[in-house]
């Protein structure tokens, strides 16, 4: 059994605590900041924490919703130290990230007819490529067998950068020739994979703007291909979206989920930024999971995501 979205690994909260240490900064020094002493809880306090969460990029909407929570607590007097406010900040952030109904542990490999195929898609240079070559790593440490089809045939270097990645975990790659159709790489790829008994097809896409209609449909059709090949493939269709663009990379998600049936969220570059908030406002306004989050640019730099893991990561 391939834990593709499996439970959490001992030194996660160790390694998102590096990666979200500049969100940290900003967000939970604030907030220490803010309900430590003797102050009393009130709306100049909830005023400031409003503040806090919103320069953490949480989202106006979200940031609003958690206020109003937490206001209404206050006003029922179930609130009135300081600490017991920061537990039900908590509380209300992971109510939020654990909400989406698509479960985040939702590899099932008797569910879905091998070999299980994922497409990964996005804005360019959010980091597609990088985060295929880590899943990679990933799977293929846990025994599954990946092949990695090459879709992205609109730059020469893209097929090569994912060769390297491809050699790195000793997979196989399916590729054509740069200008190729991609829709017949996934063609390839898929019955390839299929005929040598894979486990994982990852299939690399182009960079496209979610505001390119053709760009859009060109992956409708690539998506349909790979359901001809395979029933009901593609099984997952990851959006990988950079942390530090944060509420623009909102704006992509939403256009992405609408048009390409996103299933799950890769947040990468958390390393990079005090923006690491957006995970909440992604999760809250688009119903998705994040089922990863990329921080660093390393092989090993991708770790399963966990709302509680998370959530503790940011605060303590
Ligand atoms: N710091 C950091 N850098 C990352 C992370 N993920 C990717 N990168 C870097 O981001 C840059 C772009 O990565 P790619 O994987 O080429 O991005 P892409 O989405 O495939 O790009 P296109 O195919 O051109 O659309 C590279 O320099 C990566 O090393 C991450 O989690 N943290
Ligand atoms: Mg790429």
């Amino acid at each position: 059994m391939i834990s593709l979205f499996g439970p959490p690994e001992p030194t996660l909260l160790e390694r998102l605590k590096d990666s979200v240490s500049k969100t940290r900064t900003e967000l939970a020094a604030r907030v220490e900041q803010i309900l430590t002493g003797d102050r009393p809880v009130d709306p100049e306090l909830l005023r400031q924490l409003e503040s806090a969460l919103l320069s953490a990029d949480i989202g106006v909407q979200t940031t609003k919703e958690v206020l109003a929570g937490l206001r209404q607590q206050v006003n029922e007097h179930k609130l009135e130290e300081p600490g017991s406010l920061k537990r039900e900040l908590k509380n209300q952030i992971l109510k939020i990230l654990t909400a989406p109904s698509i479960s985040s542990n939702g590899f099932d490999a008797k569910a879905t007819a091998a070999p299980r195929v994922i497409f990964v898609v996005g804005v360019n240079g959010t980091g597609k490529t990088t985060t295929i070559g880590k899943l990679t790593n990933r799977l293929t440490k846990e025994g599954a067998k990946v092949v990695l089809a090459a879709a992205d045939t609109f730059r020469a270097a893209a097929i090569e950068q994912l060769e390297v990645w491809a050699r790195r975990s000793a997979v196989e790659l399916v590729k054509q020739k740069p200008g190729a159709d991609p829709s017949a790489v996934v063609f390839d790829a898929l019955t390839s994979a299929r005929a040598r008994g894979a486990d994982v097809v990852i299939v690399d896409t182009a960079g496209r703007l979610h505001t390119k209609s053709n760009l859009m449909a060109e992956l409708d059709k690539m998506k349909r291909t790979a359901a001809k090949v395979i029933p009901g493939a593609p099984h997952d269709v990851l959006l990988v979206l950079d942390a530090t663009t944060g509420q623009n990379g909102l704006n992509q998600a939403r256009e992405f989920w609408s048009h390409a049936g996103v299933t799950g969220i890769v947040l990468t570059k958390l390393d990079g930024t005090a923006k690491g908030g957006i995970v909440v406002a992604i999760t809250r306004e688009l119903n998705l999971p994040v089922r990863f989050v990329g921080t660093g640019e390393k092989i090993d730099d991708l770790v399963p995501f966990d709302a509680q893991t998370y959530v503790n990561s940011l605060f303590d």
